[in-house]
C-alpha cells in the first residue's frame, strides 16, 4: 500500500512537475543598497543604520504586470516573490507588523498587487518567507537586538522571547495564506544548525498550512533534517511533511532520491548572476545557452528550475536579466515540448548532450556545436522516426534502424540550443 504522505505529495505536486520552469523574485529593501540580500548581515549594519533604506523605499516603477510578461514569455509557468526576507521587511501589509511596505513611501502591498498580476497572466504563485528575522526583537539575540543575526555571538537564544516570535511568525503564515486566496507554493527559508524543524515549531505550522491550504505545496526547508539548507540533497518522506527538496546553486548529479532511492519532487534554484537580491555591480550573468542547458539538465533528471530576478529599487528587474529570459522565451517557443510534463528519459545520458522524455517521445537535446555522426547509444533501430522539434523536418539518422519492429511511435527531437555565446554587457 502506498504510503499516504506520499500519496498526498504526489496529487499536490502534479502540476509541479508538469510545469517544470518558474521565476524566482528577490526583492526588498536591499535592493537599495544594491549589494545582495544578505548585506545587512554580511556587513553587520545595525537596525538604526538599515533603517534610512525603509524611509527612502520607493519603487515607483514597480509593475508586477510587466514582470509576469516577462515570465511568461520566457516559457516560465509560475513564480515566487519573498513576502519577507531575512532582513525582516515585509511586502505585504501584515497586522501584525510596522515594518512592512504599506508603510513605506511605496503604500502599496506589494505581495496583492504580485499575486494578481501573476494570476492574470495565467501564472501559478508562490511566496517564499524567511523563518529567520534579523529584525523582529523578539528573534534570538537576547541581549544585542541590534546585530540579531546568524554568526554573531550573542545568539544564544531566550525561550520565552523566541516563542513571541514563533506567534509572529506563524501568524505571518497565516495572514499570507488568508488574505490572499490560493496560493500553490510555500517557500520557506531556512532551518540550520541547532534551528531545525521543531524549533520553529514545524509540525504545528504544517497542520496549520494543511487546514488552510490543503494544495499548497511547501519545499523542505521547514525542518532541515541535519543538513544546512534544508536537506540539500536528501529528504525522507516517512517522517517529513514538505513536498519537494530545493537544491541551492547546483544541480544535484543524480536528481534527487529519498533513503530507499525513490526519487521525490526537487527543484534546484539558481541565480542569473552571483546574487539573489540585486548587486549593481555584479555582472557575471550566466548566457541563455547556460541557462537553457540547465533547465534541460533538471528535466533530463525530474527536477524543475527555479531561476532567479532581483529587481532594484525602483522595481525594474534589470535589462541584462530582462535579455536573457526573453532569449530562453525564443528557445522555449520551439522547443518547450521537450520541457514541460517530461521527465528522465529511459535511456543513459548521452554524450553530446541529454534527453528528457515524456511517454513514448523522447527528446534529444544536443548541446555540443560540433557534433560529428551522432553516437546512438543503444537507441539505433529502437526509434520509428526522428524529427527536428523546432520546424518538424525529417532527421537523418545515420544508423539503419527497423520502425517496424518497434510499434512505439517514438521520436527523438533535436532541441538545439542555438545560442553558443551571449555577450556580456560593459561594465557601468
Ligand atoms: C538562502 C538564503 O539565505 C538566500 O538569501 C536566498 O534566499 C536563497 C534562495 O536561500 O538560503
Amino acid at each position: 500500500m502506498t504510503n499516504p504522505i506520499i500519496q498526498e505529495r504526489t496529487e499536490r505536486t502534479q502540476w509541479f512537475l508538469q510545469d517544470r520552469f518558474g521565476m524566482f523574485i528577490h526583492w526588498g529593501l536591499y535592493a537599495i543598497p544594491a549589494r545582495g540580500e544578505w548585506v545587512r548581515n554580511a556587513e553587520r549594519i545595525s537596525v538604526e543604520d538599515y533603517q534610512p533604506y525603509f524611509d527612502e523605499f520607493d519603487p515607483v516603477r514597480y509593475d508586477p504586470k510587466a514582470w509576469a510578461r516577462a515570465a511568461k514569455q520566457a516559457g516560465m509557468k509560475y513564480a515566487v516573490l519573498t513576502a519577507k526576507h531575512h532582513d525582516g521587511f515585509c511586502l505585504f501589509d501584515s497586522a501584525l507588523t510596522e515594518y512592512k511596505s504599506t508603510n513605506t513611501k511605496a503604500g502599496r502591498d506589494l505581495v496583492l498587487e504580485f499575486i494578481e498580476a501573476f494570476r492574470a497572466e495565467g501564472l501559478k504563485v508562490g511566496l517564499y518567507y524567511s523563518l529567520i528575522d534579523w529584525y523582529h526583537e523578539d528573534y534570538p539575540a537576547y541581549g544585542d537586538r541590534h546585530h540579531p543575526m546568524r554568526g554573531n555571538e550573542s545568539y544564544a537564544r531566550n525561550p520565552e522571547t523566541f516563542d513571541r516570535y514563533l506567534q509572529y511568525m506563524h501568524g505571518q503564515v497565516k495572514e499570507l495564506l488568508t488574505n490572499y486566496g490560493k496560493l500553490d507554493i510555500m517557500w520557506f527559508d531556512f532551518s540550520y544548525d541547532q534551528m531545525k524543524g521543531e524549533t520553529w515549531k514545524a509540525t504545528e505550522l504544517m497542520a496549520m498550512i494543511r487546514s488552510l491550504q490543503p494544495h499548497v505545496i511547501v519545499d523542505n526547508r521547514l525542518d532541515a533534517s541535519g543538513e544546512e539548507g534544508g536537506s540539500i540533497f536528501t529528504n525522507n518522506p516517512l517522517s517529513y511533511s514538505g513536498d519537494f527538496a530545493s537544491p541551492e546553486q547546483i544541480i544535484p548529479p543524480q536528481g534527487v532520491t529519498d533513503y530507499e532511492g525513490n526519487p521525490i519532487p526537487w527543484e534546484a534554484c539558481i541565480t542569473l548572476n552571483n546574487n539573489w537580491g540585486y548587486a549593481a555591480q555584479d555582472f557575471q550573468y550566466k548566457s541563455p545557452t547556460t541557462v537553457i542547458r540547465k533547465l534541460v539538465e533538471c528535466v533530463s533528471k525530474n527536477g524543475n528550475l527555479l531561476l532567479n530576478v532581483g529587481p532594484n529599487a525602483l522595481g525594474e528587474i534589470p535589462q541584462e536579466s530582462l535579455d536573457i529570459l526573453s532569449e530562453i522565451g525564443d528557445w522555449i517557443q520551439k522547443n518547450g515540448n521537450s520541457i514541460y510534463g517530461c521527465g528522465q528519459a529511459d535511456w543513459p545520458k548521452p554524450e553530446w548532450g541529454r534527453y528528457t522524455q515524456k511517454g513514448n517521445l523522447l527528446y534529444a537535446h544536443l548541446f555540443e556545436e560540433s557534433v560529428g555522426p551522432i553516437n546512438l547509444n543503444g537507441l539505433a533501430g529502437k526509434v520509428k522516426k526522428a524529427r527536428l522539434l523546432s520546424d518538424g523536418s525529417e532527421v537523418f539518422l545515420s544508423r539503419p534502424w527497423n520502425a517496424a519492429q518497434y510499434p512505439d511511435d517514438a521520436f527523438i527531437s533535436f532541441g538545439r540550443p542555438e545560442h553558443s555565446s551571449y555577450p556580456l554587457p560593459d561594465k557601468r
